[in-house]
C-alpha cells in the first residue's frame, strides 16, 4: 500500500502512521479534480487499514493547501455545477474525515486557504508550523465558506470570529490561531517535522478503537441533546470496554507498567 501510484498526492505508511502529502507545491497545493479525489481515496484506503492508527494531512513545499484551484475554475464548460463539484469533492472528502475512526491530524506546514482550511478543520487535531496562516479565502471570489466551514470554523472559535474571518478573508496567524482555538499545538518551523511525527506516533500508538468511538460520540453529541448524548456514550462505552486495549491499559495500571496498545 506505501507505493500507491497517486499523480498529485505522496502518500506513506510506516509506523501505523499514513501521511497524506498534499503534493502540487507551484499552486500552493491548490486542490483540481485529480487531487481531491486522490485526498479521497488516500483517507478511505487509510481508513479502510487496519494497520493505520493515526492519518496525517500535510502539504508539499511552502503552504498546507491554498484552496480550490482557481485555475481550474476557468477551464469549467456552461453545464458545470459548483453544487454538484462541491457535493460530490469537498463534501465527500470531509465527510470521510469526519467518519474515519482513525485520529486525523492536520500537519498545517504553512498558509491553508478557503477549501484547504476546510480540510484542516475537518481534521481532529491542527498542529500549525510557526509560519502557517489560516484564510477563509472565500469571500475574496465573491463566495461562501464551504467545505464544511461553515460548521466547523464556529464551533472552534464561536461565531463571531468566525464570521469575521469569512468576510474579511483575512490571514490568521498561527499565534493568533492558537489563542482562538484554531489550532492545537505552534510549533517553531525548524522543529515541525518531529514534532508532528511525535504526535501521530502518540496516537499511533494509543488505545485506537477507543480514539475512533470518541470521534464518534463527540461528533454525535454536536448534533445532539444531553440526554442522548449520555445515552450514546453509555452505548459506545460498552463497545470500548470489550477491547482489547481496555483490558490491557487496566493491566498496565494495576501492575504499574507501560500498556502496549495494540490497537483492537
Ligand atoms: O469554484 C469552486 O470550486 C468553489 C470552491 C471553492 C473552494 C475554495 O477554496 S475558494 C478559495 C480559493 N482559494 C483562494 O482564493 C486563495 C488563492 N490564493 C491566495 O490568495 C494566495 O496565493 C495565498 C494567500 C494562499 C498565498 O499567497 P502568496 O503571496 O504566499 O503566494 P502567491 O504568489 O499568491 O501564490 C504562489 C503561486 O501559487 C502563484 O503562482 P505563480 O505566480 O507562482 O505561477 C499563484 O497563482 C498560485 N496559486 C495560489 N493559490 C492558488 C494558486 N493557483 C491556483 N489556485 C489557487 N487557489
Amino acid at each position: 500500500m506505501g507505493g500507491m501510484d497517486f499523480q498529485t498526492i505522496l502518500f506513506d505508511l510506516s509506523d501505523g502512521v499514513a501521511t497524506i502529502t498534499l503534493n502540487r507545491p507551484a499552486s500552493l497545493n491548490a486542490f483540481n479534480e485529480g487531487m481531491l479525489a486522490e485526498s479521497l481515496a488516500a483517507v478511505k484506503l487509510s481508513d479502510d487499514d487496519p494497520s493505520v492508527r493515526c492519518i496525517v494531512i500535510t502539504g508539499q513545499g511552502r503552504a498546507f493547501s491554498s484552496g480550490q484551484d482557481l485555475v481550474e475554475v476557468t477551464t469549467r464548460g456552461s453545464e458545470f455545477s459548483l453544487g454538484k463539484h462541491v457535493r460530490e469533492g469537498y463534501n465527500r472528502l470531509v465527510l470521510a474525515m469526519m467518519k474515519s475512526e482513525k485520529p486525523i491530524i492536520a500537519a498545517v506546514n504553512g498558509v491553508a486557504a478557503g477549501a484547504g482550511l476546510g480540510i484542516a478543520l475537518a481534521a481532529d487535531l491542527r498542529i500549525a508550523a510557526h509560519k502557517a496562516s489560516f484564510i477563509l479565502a472565500f469571500s475574496k471570489v465573491g463566495l461562501i465558506p464551504d467545505s464544511g466551514t461553515t460548521w466547523t470554523l464556529q464551533r472552534l472559535i464561536g461565531y463571531g470570529r468566525a464570521y469575521q474571518m469569512a468576510i474579511t478573508g483575512e490571514p490568521v496567524s498561527a499565534e493568533t490561531a492558537l489563542r482562538w482555538g484554531l489550532v492545537n499545538e505552534v510549533v517553531p518551523d525548524e522543529q515541525f517535522g518531529e514534532v508532528v511525527r511525535a504526535w501521530a506516533l502518540t496516537l499511533a500508538n494509543g488505545p485506537t478503537v477507543a480514539f475512533g468511538l470518541t470521534k464518534r460520540a463527540m461528533y454525535a453529541a454536536a448534533n445532539s441533546t444531553f440526554a442522548k448524548a449520555l445515552d450514546y456514550e453509555a452505548h459506545l462505552q460498552e463497545i470500548a470496554s470489550q477491547s482489547e486495549d481496555c483490558a490491557e491499559g487496566i493491566r498496565a495500571f494495576i501492575e504499574k507498567d507501560k500498556p502496549n496498545f495494540i490497537g483492537k
